[in-house]
């Protein structure tokens, strides 16, 4: 019999599921609806509500609840065998919040089929809007709650990151400040994960201890809300609070409406959802200490599993903890995907096949050319104000720009993850730029490692259902090898490993001193 678990990945641009049979160990169904396409009504923009402040960027709970009614939609017309699914999963993109009222709980406990989830959600919401991981408004706050913790290097020891603008914590606390009537009738916060099972489940679901790690609010050893950081942050947060848990944990039966509604088997279980990073960990597979990968989407990240806890002084990447237990290691660089496109955009380069035509034109190292592509404000390194900088490099020539962002953003991932102190013995490539052979190339020279292309380009919403997998097995008193539950679900695309080449790798090594002086002069101008 076919043993069936669903994953869903709720990220900046859109809702992705995937199901998985454990008897055969494969993939057997993906599907993705992009929210702006979609679902235009709500009006955003790659996944963001447009906002006269560059420096806010917020989403809405209802376009992600919208989305869920419409993607169960979408696989019942698919003949997806939801009836047959023994757990649901997800994942959600990271440090979004969504804020609830006191009616909340009751209105998640009573979804009635014959509405939309939206119509049942009415009046449940403290604040319309969810400010998301791309949002650089919180500075201010940032510097408050890292001061009242004692400085970077305590508040990294104890929450596993620096503040961060994006950082649930300091959205928080500006919320708390700018509307304190609102956070007033705040009963419950959720992240976008905690969020999207609470609707699945029909319950307040508890925030897991990977996505929880990228709030500024949980300590990262202990793996327990931090009081001294709740405390620095906003009153009243241990109670608004739901309790931690890890990924995959059973919270329940689904919500009777996706059973009524959609035919989901009423006896799945509904478990804690993970933040998307966290949940690719496991959709790639990287269990192993030392294992690394690169996702390439909206944002770019740099990610890996550690054993130990092993934070970063500097406070520019992030511990968390991951799904498999023990921690992971993440960096993450805004600028990904959409700075890629712009550059594309701005030298009317018709498809990225053209685009990587022009990378080869010129040579590795181009010249000493270096772009900072810092279109949105960045996160590593921290930018408030957007801009790009050319060094040597002439704004006319559109392959030398080609060449001269891959290799800032590959340069800029290779400085800045040398605290991680992992060298990565092979680099798996995924997300939807991992395509790029040009891209991959570049990676290869300038981390100097053997990068290969991952099959599966869904992997958050992979892994959580691969989580969900694990969560029913513990659930049915069964042992679990993670080793064993991930294997063979992350093959390496067949021929798509990119060997460096030494000369290349030279070059880049050489010219990271340079890259590093760059960002140096153009942060400092922007003083
Ligand atoms: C990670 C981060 C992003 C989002 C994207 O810290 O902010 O990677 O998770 O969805």
């Amino acid at each position: 019999m076919a043993k069936l678990f669903l994953g869903l990945d709720s990220s900046t641009q859109s809702l992705s599921a995937v199901v998985v049979d454990l008897d055969t160990h494969k993939v057997v169904y993906e599907k993705s609806l992009n929210f702006d396409q979609a679902l235009p009504e709500f009006k955003t923009r790659n996944g963001v509500l447009p906002n006269r402040d560059p420096l806010v960027k917020h989403s809405t709970p209802r376009l992600w609840a919208a989305a869920l009614d419409r993607l169960f939609a979408q696989m019942k017309t698919d003949g997806v065998a939801l009836g047959k699914i023994l757990a649901v999963g997800g994942s959600g993109q990271q440090h979004g919040s969504v804020y609830l009222n006191e009616k909340a709980e009751a209105a998640f406990a009573a979804l009635d089929p014959r509405r939309s989830l939206n119509e049942n959600l009415d009046g449940v919401f403290a604040r319309k809007t969810s400010p998301i991981w791309m949002d650089s408004s919180t500075a201010k706050e940032c510097a408050e709650i890292r001061k009242k913790l004692g400085g970077v290097k305590f508040t990294v020891s104890r929450t596993g990151s620096d503040t961060f603008e994006r950082f649930t914590g300091p959205q928080i606390r500006k919320f708390c400040k700018t509307e304190p009537r609102a956070y007033d009738q705040t009963a419950h916060i959720a992240l976008v994960s905690s969020y999207m099972a609470s609707l699945l489940a029909g319950r307040i679901a508890p925030i897991d201890f990977g996505d929880g790690a990228g709030m500024n609010l949980m300590d990262i050893r202990r793996k327990n809300w931090n009081h001294d950081a709740l405390k620095a942050t906003a009153p009243g947060l241990t109670k608004k609070l739901p309790p931690l848990a890890d990924a995959g944990h059973a919270i329940g039966p689904v919500s009777p409406y996706f059973a009524q509604k959609y035919g989901l088997n009423a006896e799945a279980l509904a478990t804690v959802w993970t933040g998307d990073n966290p949940a690719s960990v496991l959709g790639l597979g990287l269990i192993k200490p030392g294992q690394a990968a690169v996702s390439l989407g909206t944002s770019d990240t740099f990610f890996g599993t550690m054993d130990k806890c092993q934070t970063d002084e500097s406070g520019q990447g992030h511990v968390f903890g991951s799904p498999a237990g023990g921690y992971m290691t993440l960096i993450c660089f805004k600028n990904g995907s959409l700075a890629r496109e712009k550059i594309r955009e701005m030298y009317k380069i018709s498809d990225w096949k053209k685009f990587g035509e022009l990378v080869s034109q010129r040579p590795a190292g181009n010249n000493g050319a270096i772009l900072l592509p810092w279109f949105e404000p960045e996160i590593v390194p921290r930018v408030n104000r957007p801009g790009i900088h050319r060094f040597d490099l002439d704004a006319n020539d559109a392959a030398a720009n080609c060449r001269a962002i891959l290799e800032a953003q590959m340069l800029s991932m290779r400085l800045h993850s040398q605290w991680m102190q992992v060298a990565p013995e092979k680099i798996f490539a995924t997300g939807g730029a991992s395509q790029d052979k040009a891209l991959l190339r570049v990676m290869a020279d300038v981390l100097n490692c053997p990068v290969l292309r991952i099959e599966v380009s869904k992997s958050a919403a992979l892994g959580a259902a691969l989580a969900a997998a694990h969560g029913w097995m513990v659930n049915e008193g069964q042992t679990v090898k993670w080793d064993k539950l991930v294997a063979g679900f992350t093959t390496p695309v067949p021929g798509s490993e990119i060997r460096p080449d030494k000369k290349a790798a030279k070059v880049y090594e050489k010219m990271l001193a340079k890259y590093a002086d760059c960002e140096y002069d153009a942060m400092d101008s922007l003083k």
